[in-house]
């Protein structure tokens, strides 16, 4: 199998998560797209995945799946235990549930927020976003308001239960973990009053597939290529 992603990115992470906590790592071949210089939207890769973002998964007969809710459900059910999509049918509903808050919620507009309301990842993907870019900073901004009641939710949420579908760890958390991830570079804090969702954060980090596991470090040339 490979995935198509870049070391650093919240949505890379999301699988690199899952691939730890499946122990799949061994089976796995990263392969690198470069974001920053707009790889990502050159007919080669757009051929692969019509969406235009990472990561993906090639499977070894040639099926390619986008989305990474999609990739996490292929992964987990490799095993016949799929404990982070849910075993039994109340598990599944509850975490997609979760899963789709988080990302309606954080991920999706901290995404949106990051490329309208901030540099992004610069001039080369510019090009590719919106004819109407400077305009739509706006837009960026209401998206930023959308995170910031998404995180008071769900520090609410998590001040009842220690994860975000219950009492398991499931891909609802991985979901907002890379939200939160995107957020920090964003310029979005989660706020120290918050303390249930900072604690949540704190045992998800500690969590082994999680810890050292994310690819949380941008390589060293995007991050001299964004300026850093
Ligand atoms: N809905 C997609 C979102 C993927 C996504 O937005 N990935 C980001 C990287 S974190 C990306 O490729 N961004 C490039 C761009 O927006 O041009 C998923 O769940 O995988």
């Amino acid at each position: 199998m490979k995935i198509y992603d870049r070391a650093g990115f919240p949505n890379p992470a999301r699988i690199r998560i899952v691939l730890a906590a499946k122990g799949l790592d061994a089976s796995i071949e990263f392969v690198p797209v470069d974001l920053i210089g707009a790889e990502h939207k050159q007919p080669a890769y757009l051929s692969k995945n019509p969406s235009g973002v990472v990561p993906l998964l090639e499977l070894d007969d040639g099926t390619l799946i986008s989305e990474s809710t999609a990739i996490t459900e292929y992964l987990d059910n490799l095993d016949g235990n799929p404990v982070l999509t849910g075993r039994t049918p109340k598990e599944k509903a509850v975490i997609h549930m979760m899963q789709r808050r988080a990302e309606a919620y954080v991920t999706d507009p901290v995404g949106l927020y990051f490329h309208h309301a901030t540099p992004g990842l610069g001039d080369a993907l510019k090009a590719f976003k919106s004819p109407e870019w400077e305009g739509r900073v706006m837009m960026g901004e209401r998206e930023g308001e959308k995170v910031r009641n998404g995180l008071k939710y769900f520090d609410e949420l998590l001040s009842k239960q220690p994860y975000l579908a219950g009492e398991d760890f499931s891909m609802a958390d991985i979901t907002l973990f890379a939200g939160l991830m995107h957020a920090d570079v964003s310029g979005i804090t989660v706020p120290p009053e918050y303390s249930s969702l900072r604690q949540w954060r704190e045992r998800v980090s500690g969590l082994p597939s999680v810890k050292n596991r994310t690819g949380q470090n941008l390589l060293p040339e995007d991050l001299k290529r964004l300026g850093f």
